[in-house]
């Protein structure tokens, strides 16, 4: 791993559990309380299988300690943006979720405040609960120094979209922060297919799920609502950006012939808000050619890396992206600037 190239490497999408928070997936586990298909074959794979991946994630999730700063020094990353792991609080009921909330972003502070250089952070929120949601981010941003909302994709089947979400949104927007919209299971409405061959997880149903709800989001005219909302997506925007084509084509034309009363006209074509309102990040994606193709139809000053740690602890991944066949500014925008920018770090 190369240590000399004269420009911080910034891990955009990496993942931490609270004790409070792994404890109360394990309670919901054990209870049966979970009617979450996907929380269950996600959690249940990462709090139960003993094998040697699942037990090295699990305990480093919880560590924001000397053994994640040890794993950052190894993979030559200078700072974790650090976001509550996936789905975050959004699989419990609204008061129990708040409170988690409340308290992951109190500890994420104070590991920051601890390793100000290494670590940066994103709020946890509670969609079922939008009022506490905007007001915590609030919180986080003006008072704990967070740097943003994470939002694990759909909450109990639910999406950003809703108009009953706005104030989420509109406190985004207000604080001039990003959300970071990041995958979840797909929900029960449309987890079978998925499960019946193991697709539900990372593997593919998660960018399914997580495309779909930022979809969602453009085609509802949320960007004409809350023209300057910033949403990220990892994994190289959950193959949206491959789709753009036929995204304006296929949407504009069920627009234009009235096909649908749920798609309001939008002041520009889908595409615009995928190129001006959102950010992308690699997150595990550690192959060329999608790289350079984001970078492409996006632009340079779109895309960030992410490692996805723990989730995807490859130390020769970074390996690939610093040598992506582009110029050394720009590779310095991709590892550095373009973070430094959006999360105004
Ligand atoms: C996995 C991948 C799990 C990602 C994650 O959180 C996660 C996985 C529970 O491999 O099961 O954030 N990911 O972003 O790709
Ligand atoms: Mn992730």
């Amino acid at each position: 791993m190369r240590t000399d190239l004269g420009f911080k490497r910034i891990a955009t999408e990496e993942a931490f559990g609270t004790k409070e928070l792994m404890k109360a997936y394990r309670d919901l586990l054990a209870r049966k309380g979970s009617d979450d298909i996907g929380f269950n074959s996600l959690m249940g794979y990462y709090l139960t299988n003993p094998s040697e991946r699942t037990r090295a994630v699990a305990a480093r999730l919880e560590d924001l300690g000397q053994r994640r700063i040890d794993d950052m020094d190894a993979t030559g990353i200078a700072m974790q943006i650090l976001s509550i792991t996936s789905p975050g609080v959004q699989v419990f009921g609204a008061d129990q979720a708040v409170g988690l909330a409340r308290s992951a972003n109190d500890e994420l502070a104070a590991a920051i405040a601890a390793h100000p250089t290494r670590y940066a952070g994103l709020a946890a929120i509670a969609p079922q609960n939008p009022q506490a949601a905007a007001k915590e981010l609030e919180r986080a941003v003006t008072k704990l120094g967070l740097k943003g909302a994470i939002v694990n994709s759909h909450t109990q089947g639910e999406y950003l979209d809703d108009p009953k979400f706005g104030d989420i949104l509109a406190a985004a927007e207000a604080l001039d922060v990003p959300i970071y919209i990041h995958p979840n299971t797909p929900s029960n409405a449309m987890i079978k297919p998925f499960m019946e061959r193991g697709l539900d997880g990372a593997v593919f149903g998660f960018a399914v799920e997580t495309g779909l709800h930022a979809l969602r989001l453009v085609v509802s005219g949320a960007f004409d609502r809350f023209p300057r909302l910033k949403i990220v997506l990892g994994h190289l925007g959950e193959g949206l950006p491959y789709w753009l084509f036929r995204i304006d084509f296929m949407h504009g034309g069920s627009v234009r012939s009235g096909r649908y009363a749920s798609q309001p006209k939008l002041k520009y074509a889908a595409s615009h808000y995928l190129r001006e309102n959102f950010y992308y990040t690699t997150s595990g994606m550690a192959w060329t050619p999608p790289i350079r193709y984001v970078q492409d139809v996006m632009g340079m000053d779109r895309l960030m890396y992410a490692m996805d740690y723990p989730y995807q602890f490859v130390p020769e991944e970074v390996n690939v992206t610093d040598e992506l066949p582009i110029a050394y500014e720009d590779l310095k925008a991709f590892y550095q600037t373009n973070a430094e920018r959006v999360f105004k770090l």
